[in-house]
């Protein structure tokens, strides 16, 4: 398996968070990606691509402004970390925003995904393994795996949110299809809904979307990720959302992706990209889900029976003594 992963994605390193209504320690932290290549103990650095192939899935003035947005922040006499506290939903004037908080929430949907002075360079660096595995596979690889981190599938076109800034799963799609792919399938299997990813390709059926997660009647993002929403326009049937109640645990998941999987085989994709949370894990400081490490093997195993080329993308997973383990296992079953 070809690995990929830049130190460079360390650079981020959140403070906190606003949770249940007081700052709590960031879960999303530096020492989650060292856990997980120390466990692997061989990769490659990636290759640049530059900025342009972001831009295919992300808005430029929303780039422009995760750019600058610490600098800004900085500007302002602020300390720490920039975090939006104001956002602009239902009825809104559209009107032009100079002020870095009228920034933040503009481009932001939560208060858990604070711009640190290195998140645009770890996005950047994340969303960089994650086309260095397209580029791999492309080229004949069977597989690869980048080990994104910061998190990407919670950041839709002009925002970020859910500890995600830049969706690199979205860009290796957007891509494998600029270099000649016809389908690609996405299949989401971190504990939260991809609800950045779902955006991204909601009225698009060059991307077929197969989430599985935890129910968000119960769980973040609560907005997104609901059995219902199928996709739009010529999108309508390509978005697949298979919610599951918490204390899901491996005999019922198990079934749920077996129904996900037969729908990315009758797609027949030329690629399929797996967005790889641990957070499922029974131990997950965050999650409620019950899967066991070799519940990871299993899946992979049943995920790879099904022969199409794979690049596996990284989400979450926060419990540092079993994360590296658990990324170990899945990457086994391939
Ligand atoms: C990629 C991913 O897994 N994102 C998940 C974002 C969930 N954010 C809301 C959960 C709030 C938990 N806050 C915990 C703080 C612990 N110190
Ligand atoms: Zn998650």
């Amino acid at each position: 398996m070809k690995i990929f992963y830049s130190d460079k994605t360390l650079a981020h390193r959140p403070i906190q968070e606003l949770h249940n209504g007081s700052f709590a320690p960031a879960a999303e932290i530096p020492r989650r990606a060292e856990i997980i290549a120390d466990a692997l103990g061989q990769s490659e650095t990636p290759k640049d691509f530059g900025w342009d192939p972001i831009f295919r899935t992300h808005d430029g003035g929303y780039v422009a402004f995760l750019k600058r947005a610490h600098a800004d922040w900085r500007a302002a006499g602020r300390s720490g970390d920039a975090m939006p506290y104001v956002f602009p939903i239902r009825r809104r004037r559209p009107v032009e925003l100079s002020r870095i908080d009228a920034e933040l929430g503009r481009y932001s949907f939560d208060c858990g995904t604070p711009v640190t002075e290195g998140a645009c360079q770890a996005a950047y660096w994340s969303a960089q393994s994650a086309l260095s595995g397209a580029q791999a596979i492309r080229d004949g690889a069977e597989n690869a795996f980048a080990l994104c981190r910061p998190p990407g599938h919670h950041s839709g076109q002009d925002y970020m949110g859910g500890y995600s800034y830049l969706n690199s799963a979205a860009i290796a799609a957007d891509f494998l299809l600029g270099k000649g792919a016809k389908k690609i399938a996405i299949l989401d299997v971190d504990y939260h809904h991809g609800n950045g990813t779902q955006d991204i390709f909601y009225e698009r059926s060059d991307v077929l979307f197969v989430s599985l997660h935890a129910d968000p009647k119960t769980d973040y993002p609560f907005y997104w990720g609901h059995a219902d929403e199928a996709g739009d326009g010529p999108g309508k049937g390509f978005n697949v959302n298979l919610p599951m109640a918490r204390g899901t645990d491996w005999e019922s998941y198990r079934r749920v992706l077996e129904s996900g999987l037969e729908k990315i085989s009758r797609y027949e994709p030329d690629y399929l990209i797996i967005s790889y949370g641990a957070d499922t894990f029974i131990d997950d400081p965050i999650s409620y889900f019950n899967l066991t490490t070799p519940d990871y093997t299993a899946m992979a195993k049943q995920i790879a029976a099904m022969g199409i080329t794979s690049l596996i993308c990284m989400e979450g997973g926060y419990d540092l003594p079993s994360v590296g383990n658990n990324v170990k296992a899945f990457l086994a079953g391939f």
